[in-house]
């Protein structure tokens, strides 16, 4: 596939690039639906993702010429179409991993908000501009960037236009991991691969009901939590893994460098 997105098998991981580096890789009403069908071709045939960018940008976030064309309600429709594409990202069926450089401005750091994790090269830099465009978020980063950075950081980000270094993004957990230029890409499909040895319903319960259990009451929280420890460990897939462990067929467990 080639277009303003690629996705790629390889195995059982998909590699998903923005490819529109002449606009900073900015997300058009075309790229959203090029990514929306990225996305489910992605969940459909490999068992993990990696989200890229093409150039010397990951996604310099919406695209202000078209959306200076807009009507009220054509934002409204707009921002309520990203939330769906994101939200198949965020609580779909397969694990993203983001790997970010350059620009991860806007709506491309609510994108990479959405990812499950996400892999930052120093040249990388962060920007919510949305204050001094006149406009606000509207990629899901009210829910998304402020849980990982705090509601404090993300007001000081808008209201200010800050535009943060990668070393000062990690520090307040922005992302996960922090490598060198050029390797985000090859981290993240590491990444990926070791995410996509897992029982696929682990996965599933691990993006769907962690984030979930977060809005709960811890009561409610924890009976959710015995529902999915339950159904996990009751497949053949767990039984298998479980046996494989107590038969000393698996790897011991050991620390690895980031
Ligand atoms: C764009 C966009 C865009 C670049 N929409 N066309 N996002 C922003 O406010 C970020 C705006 N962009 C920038 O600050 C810079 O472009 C970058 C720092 C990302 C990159 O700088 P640079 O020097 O590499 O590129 P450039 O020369 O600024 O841009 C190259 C071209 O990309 C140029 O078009 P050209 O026809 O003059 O070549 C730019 O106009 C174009 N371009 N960014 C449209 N964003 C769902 S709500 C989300 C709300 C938001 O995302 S607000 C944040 C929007």
């Amino acid at each position: 596939m080639s277009g303003l997105i690629d996705c790629e098998i390889e195995g059982d991981i998909a590699i998903i690039t923005f490819n529109r580096p002449e606009k900073r890789n900015a997300i058009s009403d075309s790229v959203i639906e090029a990514l929306a069908a990225a996305v489910e071709n992605a969940s459909t045939n490999a068992k993990a993702a990696v989200l890229a960018g093409r150039g010397k940008h990951f996604c310099a976030g919406l695209d202000l010429a078209e959306h200076a064309q807009r009507t009220q309600i054509e934002a409204i429709h707009n921002s309520r179409r990203w939330h769906g594409v994101f939200d198949t990202i965020r609580r779909g069926s397969i694990p993203f991993v983001s790997a970010l450089h350059g620009a991860v401005v806007g709506g491309g750091l609510e994108l990479a908000a959405a990812t499950h994790i996400r892999v930052a090269e120093q040249n990388a830099f962060f920007a919510l501009p949305e204050g001094q465009r006149g406009i606000f978020v509207g990629g899901s980063g009210s829910v998304g960037i402020a849980p990982l950075i705090g509601t404090a950081n993300m007001m000081d980000m808008m209201l200010t236009g800050r535009v943060m270094t990668a070393e000062e993004a990690y520090r307040i957990n922005m992302f996960q991991y922090l490598v060198g230029e050029g390797e985000a890409l090859a981290k993240a499909k590491e990444l990926a691969q070791a995410a996509a040895r897992n029982a696929p319903l682990s996965n599933f319960a691990i993006i769907n009901a962690l984030p979930r259990i977060q809005d709960m009451s811890q009561s409610d929280g924890l009976f959710v939590e015995s529902l999915m420890s339950s159904i996990t460990s009751s497949s053949p897939e767990a039984q298998q893994r479980l046996q494989d462990f107590l038969e000393k067929r698996t790897e011991k467990l050991t620390p690895t460098k980031q």
